[in-house]
C-alpha cells in the first residue's frame, strides 16, 4: 500500500463521518474526531483544569490501590491497555504488577509509539508490544505472548463515551481477546450533583468550549469546508435519563455553510451533538460488566464516590440460574 493511502482513507471516514452525521433528523459527529492533533492536546489541558475530577480522582484510586490489584492478579501477568497508555496512570499500575508484558493498543500509531517508547524508557526491562489498530472494531492480540493469565486496563471513564449497546459489544469483545482466567481494570465515572458534572464540561476558561468547537476547525482544514466557527457555541447538557453529559455545538443564530460541496443550513438554536459521557450508578456499573460476562470482584472508590476503579473477572459461562 503506497504511503498516503491510510491518511487518504482516514479523511475519507472523517468526510463520511462529518456528511452523514449532519444530514441526520438529530445532527451529530462521532466523538472520535475530536481527539486530532490539538484536540488531544486541549482534552490534556481539560484533566488539570479545577473542575475536571476524573483524571485526578482516578489516579488517587490508582495510587492507593495497584497493591490491591496486584495482591488479587499476582505478578507476571501480560497488561493490555486499551488505548496509548497515560503517562501519569500506566506507570502506577505497572509498577505494581511486573507483568510479563504490555501490551498498549490504539488507532493512533505515531501517539502509540511515543507513549510506548516513554514506558519503555521508564521499565528498561519490559517487554512492550504496541499494537495499532481500532479496537472498537477488533482485537487481536499478537502472536507469541508470554503464556499466563492476562489483564486487561481501561482508564479514565472511556468506556462513558459509548451508548450501552456498544459498550457491552466493546467489553465482550475484549473478554473474548483476553480469554479465560483474565481480569479487567476499569474506570468509571459515577452520577453525582449535575452542577458538579456540567461544571466539569462546562469549565469557566473555555478550555472545554475550545476542544468542542475545535472540532468545526478541524472540519475546515481538513474537509474543504467554510464553516462559521463563530456561528456555533459550546453547550454542556445533562440527559437525565440517559445518565449522561452531551456536549453540543449550538448555532447561536441561522447560518449555512458548505463541507465538499454539500450544503447544511442550522437554524439559531439548533445543536450539532458532538460526544457523550455515561455516569454510572453502583448497579449501573456492575450490570454493564455483567452484561458482557465480566464479574465485578473489587470495587474502589474515592470518598465522595465520585469515580469508581473497578476489578473484575472473566465470567465463566454457566448453565443459569
Ligand atoms: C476522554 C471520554 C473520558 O468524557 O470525560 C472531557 C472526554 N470531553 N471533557 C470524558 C471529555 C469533554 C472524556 N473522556
Amino acid at each position: 500500500m503506497d504511503a498516503l493511502a491510510p491518511s487518504l482513507s482516514l479523511n475519507q471516514a472523517f468526510l463520511n463521518d462529518v456528511i452523514d452525521g449532519l444530514s441526520a433528523r438529530v445532527p451529530a459527529i462521532p466523538a472520535r474526531w475530536l481527539y486530532d492533533l490539538r484536540g488531544s492536546e486541549l482534552f490534556d489541558e481539560i484533566t488539570r483544569l479545577p473542575e475536571y475530577y476524573p483524571t485526578r480522582t482516578e489516579t488517587g484510586l490508582l495510587e492507593r490501590h495497584a497493591r490491591d490489584v496486584a495482591a488479587v492478579a499476582g505478578t507476571g501477568r501480560v497488561v493490555v491497555e486499551l488505548g496509548a497508555g497515560s503517562a501519569t496512570k500506566t506507570p502506577i499500575l505497572l509498577r505494581a504488577m511486573d507483568p510479563a508484558a504490555y501490551v498498549p493498543i490504539d488507532i493512533s500509531g505515531e501517539y502509540l509509539q511515543e507513549s510506548a517508547d516513554a514506558l519503555q524508557q521508564l521499565f528498561p526491562g519490559l517487554t512492550v508490544l504496541p499494537l495499532e489498530g481500532d479496537f472498537m472494531r477488533s482485537i487481536r492480540l499478537p502472536r507469541g505472548l508470554p503464556a499466563g493469565p492476562r489483564i486487561g486496563f481501561f482508564p479514565g471513564s472511556t468506556i462513558g463515551n459509548m451508548i450501552p449497546s456498544t459498550a457491552v459489544d466493546l467489553l465482550r469483545s475484549f473478554r473474548e481477546a483476553l480469554g479465560d482466567g483474565s481480569l479487567l481494570l476499569i474506570g468509571m465515572d459515577r452520577r453525582k450533583e449535575v452542577d458538579v458534572l456540567l461544571r466539569a464540561y462546562d469549565d469557566p476558561a473555555g478550555v472545554t468550549a475550545a476542544f468542542n468547537l475545535n472540532l468545526l476547525r478541524r472540519i475546515n482544514a481538513e474537509l474543504d469546508a467554510d464553516v462559521p466557527v463563530g456561528a456555533f457555541r459550546h453547550c454542556a447538557r445533562w440527559n437525565d435519563l440517559k445518565s449522561r453529559v452531551e456536549m453540543h455545538l449550538q448555532a447561536v443564530r441561522d447560518t449555512c455553510f458548505t463541507i465538499a460541496g454539500h450544503r447544511f443550513s442550522f437554524a439559531a438554536g439548533q445543536t450539532i451533538h458532538t460526544e457523550n459521557s455515561h455516569k454510572y450508578g453502583l448497579r449501573d456499573g456492575r450490570l454493564l460488566l455483567e452484561a458482557a460476562g465480566w464479574w465485578p470482584r473489587e470495587e474502589w472508590t474515592d470518598g465522595e464516590e465520585k469515580f469508581a476503579v473497578i476489578l473484575a473477572e472473566a465470567e465463566t459461562p454457566r448453565i443459569a440460574p
